[in-house]
């Protein structure tokens, strides 16, 4: 996580609280780039089985983009693990 612009953008935000690895908005989100998902089955598969894992708060599937919006503090492996669970691949993580 890169940190953010400082500057008048910068100050848009108070409500982004600094931490030693980065600013947050109170919840860290991490995108997964999820391969073979072609329908809103996949997209309900996946939200299922990212959802179980701890430290989730919430999960935003994009069928177009191709991701996994995930917030919350969850283990990476773990999230991508769950993807492989639902029978699908993660790409990449950013
Ligand atoms: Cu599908």
């Amino acid at each position: 996580m890169g940190s953010y612009p400082n500057g008048p953008l910068g100050n848009l935000r108070s409500d982004w609280a600094y931490t030693p690895g980065g600013y947050t908005d109170g919840m860290r989100t991490t995108t997964y780039d999820v391969q073979g998902m072609t329908c809103g089955h996949c997209v309900r598969s996946v939200t299922e089985e990212i959802t179980e894992v701890e430290g989730v708060t919430s999960v935003d599937v994009d069928l177009d983009k191709g991701t996994a919006v995930v917030a919350g503090d969850a283990d990476p492996e773990t999230v991508k693990a769950a993807v492989v669970e639902a029978g699908y691949e993660v790409t990449g993580v950013h």
